[in-house]
């Protein structure tokens, strides 16, 4: 048996998933976690899982993540207690009633006695493949997924609107503040560990220059502008399950850095990832597409139009251009210490993200009153309809 697959069956065991592992394979999506999908034979029944290492260098503490997890998806379903099966995320316990389990040398080990940072620990968990899925690297130009997209997260953020936001544990400290991040940034430019800066210089400039501008939403978070959510900060499509036949949205997937943040910046980071004519890692040909945008845009308010405030309206085409920089600031800071964050496939891939993100960040600046004005007219549109 491979090494893989010797892995996956002594993580299932702890799972009290017993049986032998037909198929697997790798799923290349995302930059941070790894997930296998595998199907286990029982001798009775077929058990099609999702196994996923958590990147614990990013997660540092697996655990109180693994805690959030739980208690949003409870919460959702206490508000939609009839969801079928399909729509819900479920985890997998171990006999412990625990929803994940750590290893050290491969050997199953207690989480509170292990150090998360050492390389030879590692934190997996285990839920139900859903069936007849699929989801979206890119939107393909197609503004119906846009739409469901919106739909899917403006129905998440509903469904968490009564939940303590607070009482969450930050997975990743400081996730999407921004003021933090340009810092953070710009002491890795002082830095230059790597003496990667000589090739960044115009990306770096165009991130100075816009400074003051990133750090709009911080200001209003201190003055009480804008209010704290439970919201997904991750919300690219992949990052959605969709019925394969009706792209109906089945459920929001990557609840790991679900933490109080502000609903513009999920909103936006769809917009970001979806709304925008070429890939995350290339400038070449990318731009905003507003017809996309106005689809997401579209889906989204018929969820939230009653509960976001008018102040977070507004906010909405403000959060796209904010995270967009951000993120390439995240992408810039990682290329300059040496790819230590995100994945990357070739050398260069992080600091082509990054100018790929500040071609569209630039492209929304340029667009920020054609955006205003579409959420302007769908957000009078939606409050008619109800
Ligand atoms: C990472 O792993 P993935 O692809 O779901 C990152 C996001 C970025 C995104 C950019 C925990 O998400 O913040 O926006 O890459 N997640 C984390 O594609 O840092
Ligand atoms: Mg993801």
């Amino acid at each position: 048996m491979d090494e893989i697959k010797e892995k996956l069956s002594y993580i299932c065991s702890q799972f009290r998933i017993e049986g032998e592992i037909l198929v697997y394979r790798w799923i290349p999506s995302g930059h941070i976690n790894t997930a296998y999908y595998a199907a286990v034979y029982d001798g009775k029944e077929i058990y099609q899982l999702l196994i996923q290492r958590i990147n614990t260098y990013v997660f540092r503490d697996p655990v109180g993540m693994m805690r959030n997890i739980e208690r949003i998806t409870e919460h959702i379903r206490s508000q939609e207690p009839t969801m079928e099966k399909r729509r819900r995320l479920h985890f997998r316990h171990t006999a412990e009633r625990k929803n994940y389990v750590a290893l050290k040398d491969g050997v199953v080990a207690n989480e509170k006695e292990v150090d998360f940072q050492d390389p030879s620990v590692e934190f997996w968990r285990v839920y139900n493949f859903i069936e007849f899925s699929t989801s979206f690297e890119t939107a393909e130009g197609n503004p119906e997924v846009l739409r469901m997209s919106g739909v899917a997260f403006g129905k998440f953020l509903r469904l968490l609107k009564d939940f303590d936001a607070g009482s969450l544990m930050e997975s990743i400290p400081h996730f999407h503040d921004t003021r933090f991040r340009l810092n953070a940034f710009f002491q890795a430019v002082d830095e230059d560990v790597m003496g990667r800066v000589k090739e960044a210089q115009e990306e770096i400039e165009i991130i100075r220059e816009n400074r003051d501008f990133a750090e709009t939403l911080c200001r209003a978070i201190d003055n009480g502008e804008l209010p704290i959510r439970v919201t997904h900060n991750d919300t690219k499509t992949n990052n959605i399950l969709f019925d394969k036949d009706t792209l109906d949205p089945l459920v929001v997937i990557d609840l790991d850095t679900c933490m109080p943040g502000l609903a513009c910046y999920d909103f936006g980071d769809t917009i970001r990832f979806a709304a925008c004519t070429a890939e995350e890692d290339q400038p070449d040909g990318m731009s905003l597409d507003l017809d996309l945008m106005r689809a997401y845009t579209k889906g989204y308010l018929e969820e939230v139009r009653d509960v976001l405030t008018e102040a977070e309206i507004q906010s909405l085409p403000i959060g796209a251009a904010v995270i967009t920089l951000e993120l390439a600031s995240r992408f810039l800071l990682d290329y300059l210490v040496g790819d230590k964050y995100f994945r990357i496939d070739y050398p260069e891939q992080n600091l082509r993200r990054a100018q790929a993100q500040l071609v569209l960040f630039q492209d929304m600046m340029k667009h920020m009153d054609d955006m205003q004005k579409i959420v302007q007219e769908l957000s009078a549109s939606s409050k008619e309809q109800v």
